[in-house]
């Protein structure tokens, strides 16, 4: 093969960094005005990254990114996305094409649109999430690149769209990396694909990018925070704040960096958001050309010994953990229609609290739950053994994090940021993990930080919870599975910490196949479940300082570890529903628990 040098390659390292050329995140996008890019998109899968690099494995400037017709029955161009199949955008491609099951590695996706540019508009391509490793072009030229699955991010194309007819190309790989966040082994389905909502954000020259309103403390009951412009006008530049219902008006003035921070005393009439009584009250900003909605919510939280104290209150909370995968046959959850029936359940089993794991959710889960009057607990896919030692992989989580904080710091049922799960006791992942807490703390001094952690020992019927990791978090996550991955918890068990602050037990649980009914010390019927389930409680019952339990898990998901025939065929099946929506026998216990400890003062849901 021939290359003319300089024509056909340039020189370029395959492997990319993160983040490159994107711009601030834009938050409260829901209320935004904005043009859709979901639908069809074509895809050409591409397990060589042929459109990428050239046969000495650089970089090719051809690459797919151009989009190119043969324009001449001579010409020789090898791909063509106007003949390429479709997929549904937003949507992971496993789910959609029973071929693509199981893929992991490269997926273009191409869509062409018409858009005409307002004058005086600035315009910024958004998605919602890529898993994971994201390449975007416009019009041809490449524009930006992001490294993780389930987080925002997005670029300024005020410059190149076109009036007329546009295309974009995104480059998706999903391939697992040793440095990569979560790492190349976890117990969920890696979906690949454009998994959330795609679309062109449009707003003013100066417009309003972010904002972070909560209430400060009971005390002094002062609703705080700060507004971020963006653009040439943003400096010394009037901001409005109402909140109508309550008859706030505030007129606020931005410093040189356009942000302009305020902190006033709270209306005596503002009614706290609670799981009881999720109230949420219409912000309005007003900035420039530039006006912005969203329905906030206000509340405090905090820890005072054993205790989570929600407006000054303590709370036990009851939780479910969750997985973001639809609730009937799998694939990725991207809808707030998808989200709410996931939620629902969990509102059927009397629960006021999730757990979000492992990752990062799309923003209508979070929105619905606030709605729905559900605590979350949110958490970013730092989950067993990652790259401890690598700069690179902390400086992506660190990135994940942040990207995180910034989409979902104005919801009020967010009280906790979790910085992982299950990660090993050895120093170099307290190093990181400590770097983590300190990360969140800084970006967001108003909520909780836990991590799910695991016991160490047992001595005498007695589980410890001893993690150092322990001494730098506000409440302690935990996972047990007794009765399924060790000795069941037999009635002597207990458990006990060396650190006195609150405990959610973040999982607990054990499989079983819907429908497959037989005795109790039978594995993968219904009646085992139950009974490791029942154990369980019990253990909980006795931990005084035991604030919150999620079990694992609310509906069965796919997962391609779990490879046992007929019981798992590729499925996790700790739900407490199945993979097709049937409630389980365990399911009835949770919420009979749920249901006895609902009205019982906080300390007395556990024997003391
Ligand atoms: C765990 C993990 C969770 C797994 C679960 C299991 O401890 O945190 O991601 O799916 O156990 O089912 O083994």
């Amino acid at each position: 093969m021939l290359i003319w040098a300089g024509l056909l390659v340039a020189i370029l390292p395959v492997r990319a960094q993160t983040d490159t050329m994107l711009a601030p995140l834009i938050t409260d996008v829901p209320h935004r005005q904005t043009f859709t890019l979901n639908g069809s998109w074509h895809i050409i899968v591409d397990p060589y990254q042929t459109g990428y690099v050239d046969y000495r494995y650089r970089r090719t400037t051809r690459g797919y990114f151009l989009n190119q017709h043969a324009q001449r029955p001579d010409e020789l161009v090898e791909y063509n996305f106007a003949t390429s199949p479709s997929l549904q955008v937003p949507g992971d491609w496993n789910s959609q094409d029973a071929r693509l099951l199981y893929y992991e590695g490269t997926v273009w996706y191409e869509r062409d649109f018409r858009y005409h540019p307002q004058p005086g508009k600035r315009v910024f391509l958004y998605f919602g999430a890529v898993n994971y490793h994201a390449v975007v072009a416009l019009n041809g030229k490449i524009i930006g690149e992001h490294v993780g699955g389930f987080t925002p991010f997005n670029m300024e194309v005020t410059q190149l769209l076109h009036d007329g007819d546009n295309f974009i190309v995104v480059m998706v790989d999903d391939t697992r990396h040793k440095e990569a966040v979560p790492t190349n082994n976890f117990d969920w389905w890696n979906y690949g694909g454009i998994t959330r909502d795609v679309c062109l954000i449009e707003t003013p020259e100066t417009f309003i990018r972010d904002y972070f309103i909560h209430l400060s403390d009971l005390r002094s009951r002062k609703i705080a925070g700060w507004v971020q412009l963006d653009g040439q006008a943003a400096a010394a530049s009037w901001v409005e704040l109402a909140i109508p219902e309550l008859h706030v008006h505030q007129r606020l003035r931005t410093d040189a960096q356009g942000r302009a921070y305020f902190a006033f005393q709270a209306p005596a009439s503002l009614q706290l958001w609670s799981p009881e009584q999720p109230k949420l009250y219409r912000l309005v900003w007003i900035a420039n050309q530039d006006t912005l909605e969203d329905e906030v919510g206000f509340r405090t939280i905090e820890v005072k010994g054993d205790d989570i104290l929600l407006n000054g209150k303590s709370v036990f909370l009851r939780g479910v953990s969750i997985h973001e995968e639809a609730a009937f046959g799998g694939g990725r959850a991207h809808s707030a229609e998808q989200d709410h029936i996931l939620l629902q359940w969990a509102k059927e089993l009397g629960c006021n609290y999730v757990r979000l794991a492992h990752y990062p959710h799309n923003e209508a889960m979070i929105r619905e739950a606030e709605k729905m009057g559900l605590l979350v607990w949110a958490e970013i896919p730092v989950y067993w053994t990652i790259d401890w030692n690598n700069p690179a992989t902390l400086a992506n989580a660190k990135q994940q994090l942040s990207e995180e904080i910034t989409r979902d710091k104005n919801r009020a049922n967010i009280i906790i940021w979790s910085v992982g799960n299950e990660t090993p006791r050895i120093p170099e992942r307290l190093q990181f993990m400590k770097a983590l807490v300190d990360h969140a703390r800084s970006l967001d001094s108003t909520r909780l930080i836990s991590a799910a952690l695991q016991i160490s020992r047992v001595a005498h019927d007695t589980s410890w919870l001893d993690d150092p990791l322990g001494a730098y978090l506000d409440v302690l996550g935990c996972n047990i599975y007794p009765g399924w991955y060790g000795p069941s918890a037999d009635s002597g068990a207990r458990f006990a910490s060396i650190y006195q602050k609150p405990l959610i037990m973040s999982e607990f649980g054990a499989g079983a196949l819907q429908g497959f009914h037989g005795d109790s010390t039978q594995r993968w019927t219904e009646e085992f479940q139950y009974r490791v389930l029942e154990e369980d409680i019990r253990l909980l019952k006795t931990i005084p300082f035991l604030r919150g339990t999620t079990p694992w898990i609310l509906k069965d998901f796919r997962s391609p570890k779990r490879l046992l025939p007929y019981y798992q065929d590729g499925w996790n099946r700790k739900g407490l529903v199945s993979d097709q929506g049937v409630k389980k026998e365990a399911f009835y216990l949770i919420r009979q628990f749920y249901q006895d400890i609902a009205n019982l003062p906080v300390g007395r849901q556990v024997a003391k």
